[in-house]
């Protein structure tokens, strides 16, 4: 089989057990005999190594019995990479056709592709490989900073007592009160209850009820550490409609005053934990990029191998010179068991084998580039949040790409910029419970802006979003992240929310069998790209 495509390149290079540099399957492709290049490259490299390097493939390319003809060879066949680019440029083309029709918030996002000549940078001839360092696609690793925060993986302590849902919630209430009690001169419900009838009072608390009253009022039911207060927003205030948009559990703090008989206050402002308006993101502070993707479902039928071939082949292209960092929301494979009927869509019916398969497509990403990892439903980790990350079995089978495997939800700081990733099995809920002009599944980042206002990731306890109790609420965003990034429903939807960028980042499985019946129509086969120097994002169409 021609070896005319990076992908071929780095998959053939795979099956001998090897991963590759950018920069390597350049310098393969571009060889005369692309063939005989490899096979000596993977020679030279030896059995120990685990990478082969361009200077493994410059070494061959100089020494070898066609040395002589390297020069010409390489420039001759300069078009060969290229040409494989022309597939890439017409991704490219349609993505930018994508980004432009999808820019769901174009003030937030560029819609301009960033697309770099395809002649730039390519192919040197091989007895010039030396300046192939001034090649953009050539990353220098140590200029690179990658740091998890939050990640519970191995920290867990919850036995499911009821202990643990007490302790839980108490660390929710004292991350979350905190954040709003600057704003609100709060009391303890204890003290409300006998403060006297007709005082202005202020409560922060978890929401524990909500219900409508004969008259169509709302009666909200706060708690806090020493117990609970109703209190009533009346249908005409203009934050009426706000209510509509409250989950169970949340935190919240009001302001109102107290009926005469101090029995429940009437509500006069309502506040939520939510993001600075002034929030700064922070950026990096080098021209840098870092692909958001989620949702791969390895192992079902509807997993889109070529559209996962072409975005590899163009990570292996100049125009992703940029890209050094690709952050994964979870759902790398299909799983097994995990909805009904699920077995007759499966093209992969063992969990290990589907890793094992998911990893051979991890393998045609650049070994260069730095993957972070969460878990998400469809993965084979407890499926209650926080969800610790893969163990040792799963890490050894995706060992190849030497990614990094942090719990759902975890903090990953790249290059200063602090990217909350949670999969986002919350989403659904938030979608189902709020109206739609507040979630909906064509705008899944409005969804998340909810997420971002009460600063927790799955508010909601005991509905569909299942929830471990921990010593502590690692679902609350004690900060404020800069970017944002879930998956799970398998829709694309970026914006800004107080200037931090949510994106929802689509998936690579096709429709299957079941979002048919309920109309759900995903975005597969679509890479986020953001700047992580300014935080703008283009959206990279490969299927
Ligand atoms: O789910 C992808 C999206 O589709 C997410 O919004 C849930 C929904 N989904 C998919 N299959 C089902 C079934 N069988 N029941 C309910 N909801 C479903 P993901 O879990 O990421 O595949
Ligand atoms: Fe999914
Ligand atoms: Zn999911």
């Amino acid at each position: 089989m021609p070896l005319e495509t990076p992908t071929r390149i780095v998959r053939e290079l795979a099956r001998h057990g090897y991963n590759a540099e950018r920069e390597a399957v350049t310098l393969i492709a571009g060889a005369a005999d692309p063939e005989t290049t490899l096979a000596r490259a993977i020679e030279h490299a030896g059995a120990d190594a685990f990478r082969v390097t361009a200077a493994d493939v410059r070494a061959v390319l100089d020494s070898g019995p066609n040395a002589t003809d390297a020069p010409i060879s390489a420039s001759s066949t300069a078009a060969t990479p290229s040409d494989t680019t022309t597939t890439d440029a017409d991704a490219l083309s349609e993505s930018e056709s994508a980004s432009t029709d999808r820019s769901l918030d174009p003030s937030s996002s560029t819609g301009e592709t960033k697309a770099e000549t395809t002649t730039s940078g390519q192919s040197s001839p091989p007895e010039t490989g030396g300046s192939n360092s001034s090649s953009g696609r050539q990353s220098d690793p140590s200029l690179r900073s990658l740091s998890i925060t939050n990640d519970m993986t191995g920290q867990s302590t919850g036995t499911g007592e009821y202990g643990d849902f007490v302790k839980v919630f108490k660390d929710r209430y004292e991350k979350l009160s905190r954040q709003l009690r600057g704003r609100v001169n709060h009391r303890p419900a204890e003290a409300i209850q006998s403060m006297p009838g007709g005082s202005d009072a202020a409560m922060v608390g978890l929401v524990n009820d909500i219900r409508s009253t004969a008259s169509g009022h709302w009666l909200i039911e706060l708690e806090d550490t020493t117990g609970t207060f109703p209190c009533l927003v009346m249908k005409d205030r203009k934050f009426a409609s706000a209510v509509d948009e409250l989950l169970m559990d949340e935190c919240i703090a009001v302001e109102g005053t107290l009926a005469d008989d101090s029995g429940i206050m009437f509500v006069d402002s309502m506040h939520w934990p939510d993001v600075p308006r002034t929030h700064k993101p922070n950026t990096a502070d080098r021209h840098v990029q870092a692909a958001l993707i989620s949702d791969v479902h390895v192992g079902s039928q509807e997993f889109m191998a070529g559209a996962w071939h072409r975005f590899a082949d163009w990570l292996h292209t100049d125009a992703a010179e940029h890209v050094e960092y690709i952050l994964i929301a979870g759902d790398m494979v299909e799983g097994v068991g995990v909805y009904p009927n699920q077995d007759e869509e499966l093209d992969i019916v063992d969990i290990y084998d589907q890793y094992e398969q998911f990893s051979e497509y991890l393998k045609e990403v650049p070994g260069d580039i730095e993957i972070v990892m969460i878990p998400g439903n469809h993965d084979a980790v407890r499926l209650a949040e926080p969800q610790p990350g893969f163990d040792e079995e799963l890490r050894d089978i995706m060992s190849v790409h030497d990614a990094r495997i942090t719990s759902n939800p975890s903090t990953v700081t790249v290059e200063g910029v602090n990217v909350l990733m949670y999969h986002g099995v919350s989403l659904d809920e938030v979608i189902a419970e709020l109206p739609s002009e507040s979630a909906s599944y064509d705008e899944p980042h409005k969804a998340m802006y909810q997420l971002l206002k009460k600063r927790h990731v799955a508010p909601q306890y005991g509905g569909h979003t299942r929830l471990a109790p921990e010593e502590q609420d690692y679902l609350v965003m004690k900060e404020v992240p800069d970017i944002f990034h879930t998956g799970h429903v398998h829709k694309l939807g970026w914006g800004k929310y107080h200037n931090v960028l949510a994106v929802n980042s689509g998936c690579w499985q096709a429709q299957t069998d079941f979002q048919k019946s309920v109309n759900i129509d995903p975005d597969a086969g679509y890479a986020p790209i953001v700047d992580l120097d300014t935080l703008d994002m283009t959206v990279r169409k490969f299927s």
